[in-house]
């Protein structure tokens, strides 16, 4: 089995110090888990940034460097100046924004470009010094855009697979990025080309069509005589780890009899509609009266990019909001809004998906929205009514959810009074085709198929050339 190096901008690791000591934790993103097998499996190794490593003494940091090669990660360690014009001002500052299509938050100065490049170089140099003939490597998302087409000039006969975790926009709007050209190359270093959706990969067609004349015939094209497919692998969850009981916390919301609960769970980005949601909470709870008292929305929100000004901004505006609502809805006994500026361990986080009557999944713009499948997956009670933005990409996998268009706020409060009234026969047959789905098509399948198609001679590399 070919070795498999996975790239993404952060190591599925977190290291912290604790009196003087490194301490290296695996974080269980969905990512790592998706490719414990295959990395297991090929004796992987995983590269990527490893946090803030500079506050470790020496002691330290040799015995962090240590773990995390027992760990088979190798770091690719940025300095302070690196990561915020990089990852804050390029990844996050632009990139984000316009494959969001919310292009009033572009910069008027987008400084970052040119470390971009030089960041994906270095990634591209640690990959290139670890690489072996034989290997598959597996480039993830929007920070390293440029990587697979800086391995293709140093590595010509390797296998790359890249995939993006976030929309690929409209060609037209794609075109108003200024570094449009590079960025499309970057991408068409790889071999194979995953996106969540098909319009996503349409998306990618045009763009490629319009700026760069290349033909695509249907999923695949022709660049330098190398063949490059893009299609779309739609990304699931660990269905074992949410479908599991878990013990009960001392600290879980039990919504009081009668009482319906509204969930939300979202890291704190101004992509995912928080503002408008609650406006539509409060729209039910003026058009309803008979719901003041009984209804309950109750809003974790992670703390995300904190030193990006943009999500500082949203924060103090999504805070103003819940203050507002509540100001103005709240009895003696209840506020409705319930906010919490944090985040939960899985196992609290299961138990409110068991909880919630109701749950709000209503981003203006998603790749897929990993969420909404745990929401459904969790709910092995067979109840539950999603409430989910069609502009998240899961939307296309999950028709039996309630639809709603996130710009429409009256139309967002109509679908959450639908929710709340909805027999429970309704609710249990929508639950069940949603969560046929998510259970079978799982973040294990959504990496097997990928690495699949990728080591798929049709589609892949070059043979690799004799030494
Ligand atoms: C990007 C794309 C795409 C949330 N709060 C807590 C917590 N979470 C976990 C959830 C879920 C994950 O974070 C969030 O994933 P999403 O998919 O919803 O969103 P993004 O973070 O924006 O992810 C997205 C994804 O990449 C994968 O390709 O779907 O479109 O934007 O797994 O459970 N986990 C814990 N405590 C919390 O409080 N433990």
């Amino acid at each position: 089995m070919s070795r498999l190096l996975v790239v993404s901008n952060r190591l599925p690791v977190t290291v912290s110090a604790a009196q003087g000591e490194a301490i290296v934790t695996p974080s269980m993103g969905g990512l790592s888990t998706g490719l414990r097998g295959p990395f297991e499996r090929s004796q992987g190794l995983w590269i990527g940034w490893p946090g803030d490593l500079s506050k470790l003494d020496d002691a330290a940091r040799a015995g962090a460097m240590k773990e995390l090669e027992a760990l088979r990660t190798l770091p690719v360690e940025l300095t302070a100046d690196e990561l915020r014009q990089y990852y804050e001002e390029f990844a996050n500052g632009v990139l984000w924004p316009v494959f969001h299509y919310l292009l009033d938050r572009i910069p008027v100065h987008s400084g970052g470009w040119e470390m971009y490049r030089r960041v994906n170089a270095k990634f591209a140099a640690a990959v290139a010094a670890q690489y072996r003939p034989g290997d598959t490597i597996w480039v993830h998302d929007y920070q390293l855009l440029l990587l697979p087409g800086m391995l293709r000039e140093q590595l010509p006969g390797a296998r790359i697979g890249f995939f993006l975790h976030i929309p690929f926009p409209a060609s037209e709007v794609f075109r108003m990025l200024p570094w449009r050209e590079d960025v499309l190359q970057g991408m068409l270093g790889a071999d194979l080309i995953g996106f969540h959706t098909p319009s996503y990969a349409r998306n990618f067609a045009s763009a490629v069509v319009r700026l760069l004349g290349h033909e695509p015939i249907v999923d695949e094209l022709s660049v330098a005589g190398r063949k490059v497919r893009f299609r779309a692998f739609p990304m699931g969850i660990d269905t074992e780890t949410f479908t599991a009981k878990v013990p009960p916390s001392d600290e879980v919301f039990r919504p009081r009899p009668g009482e319906h609960l509204l969930l939300g769970v979202d890291r704190l980005d101004y992509t995912k509609g928080i503002r408008r949601r609650l406006s539509a909470v409060e729209r039910v709870l003026e058009r309803r009266p008979d719901l003041r008292g009984k209804l309950r929305m109750l809003q974790i929100a992670v703390p995300s990019r904190e030193k990006v000004t943009a999500y500082q901004d949203y924060r103090r505006r999504v805070e103003e909001m819940v203050g507002a609502i509540n100001g103005r809805c709240s009895t003696l006994t209840d506020a409705p809004i319930h906010y919490m500026y944090r985040g939960f361990p899985q196992e609290q986080l299961i138990e409110l998906y068991r909880a919630a009557s109701v749950m709000l999944v209503t981003p203006t713009r998603d790749g897929m929205n990993l969420v909404a499948k745990e929401f459904a997956a969790s709910r092995t009670d067979g109840d539950g009514v999603l409430v989910l933005s069609e502009f998240a990409g899961a939307a296309e996998e999950m028709p039996e959810a309630l639809q709603v268009n996130p710009f429409d706020v009256d139309g967002m409060a109509q679908a959450i009074e639908q929710a709340i009234d909805m027999s429970e026969g309704e609710r249990r047959t929508r639950m069940a085709g949603l969560r046929a789905r998510v259970l079978r098509f799982d973040v294990h399948r959504w990496a097997e198929d990928f690495l699949a198609a990728l080591a798929d001679d049709e589609t892949g590399a070059a043979v690799e050339p004799a030494p």
